[in-house]
């Protein structure tokens, strides 16, 4: 007999590993990169009642080995800005299949997760307009799924979802047209909203390396060496409106730190 509490234990562990798997890898690229893909992350253990309806569905048996076949006990949504964002994403769960090991008490214990399936509702939407990148992954003997999306998308979804419920699971025809025309809005939102994310990433790398040079030039002055911090600065305005040369002189003026005297 299943007892759904203590059947799903598991699962809730290896939800938050993978959840916080995804919060640290977000802080990485934000410290790293200067942006953080990932703007919400929503997480659910499915319910005994949604459970039983898909056995059902799929002529299994609500038993051990029924439930073994279910992916999506663990589902993790994660809402990004942009649409590309979204291999940004998939990229990070990738590089998960590579094996990696941990030392503890002297032995080594792979900690690694498998990509099983992959459904790319965003380039071919469902019939219902809906759209969504799916990854089913198995970590170990279970299994989990990730939906990534953007906001835009998302917001559809749950509305759509809403809507469905209130509905009784059969949406009139003149609501499904609806909904189906809201969904290319989004998609049209999306890809213009994506048009100017390469503006978003200059201007966040553009700040990021502004300050390391701000930092830099205020070390150098602090620490006796005034006629480089002053031909640094000399320097910067030619350089200000070209990303590259902006990159390099904020490389030169860091390692022109003294050793030791660069805290990050
Ligand atoms: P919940 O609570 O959201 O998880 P199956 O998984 O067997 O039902 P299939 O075809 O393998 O069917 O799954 P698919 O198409 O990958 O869809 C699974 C999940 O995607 C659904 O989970 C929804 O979360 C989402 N989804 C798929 N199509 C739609 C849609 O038209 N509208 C909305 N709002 N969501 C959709 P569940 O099981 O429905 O529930």
């Amino acid at each position: 007999m299943i007892i759904w509490t203590e059947h799903v234990k598991p699962y809730e562990e290896l939800l938050k590993e993978v959840a916080s798997r995804f919060e640290k890898a977000n802080r990485t690229f934000k410290s790293q990169l200067g942006y953080a893909p990932i703007e919400t992350l929503k997480t659910r253990i499915k319910s005994e009642a949604s459970a039983k309806e898909k056995l059902e569905r799929k002529g299994l048996s609500f038993d051990k080995k029924g439930l073994a076949k279910i992916t999506d006990i663990v589902g993790i949504r994660v809402i990004c800005k942009f649409i590309d964002d979204v291999p940004e994403i998939m990229g990070l769960i990738k590089s998960w299949e590579k094996p990696k090991f941990r030392n503890a008490l002297d032995k080594f214990v792979v900690d690694q997760v498998e990509v099983v399936e992959e459904q790319d509702h965003i380039d071919n939407p469902k019939e219902s307009g809906y759209r969504s990148y799916h990854v089913v992954c198995r970590a170990k003997d279970l299994f989990f799924e990730v939906q990534i999306r953007t906001i835009a998308m998302d917001f559809w979804a749950s509305t759509e979802h809403m809507l469905k419920y209130k509905y009784g699971g059969d949406l009139p025809q003149e609501i499904r047209e609806k909904l189906k025309s809201i969904a290319d809005i989004g998609s049209t939102l999306d890809l213009a909203m994506n048009d100017i994310r390469q503006d978003v990433k200059i201007g966040t790398t553009k700040s990021r390396l502004l300050e390391q040079f701000d930092k830099a030039v205020g070390i150098l002055e602090k620490s006796g060496l005034s006629f480089k911090a002053e031909n640094y600065k000399a320097r910067l305005a030619a350089a200000a409106d070209d990303l590259e040369a902006l990159k390099s002189l904020a490389i030169q003026a860091k390692e022109d730190v003294p050793p030791g005297l660069w805290r990050e």
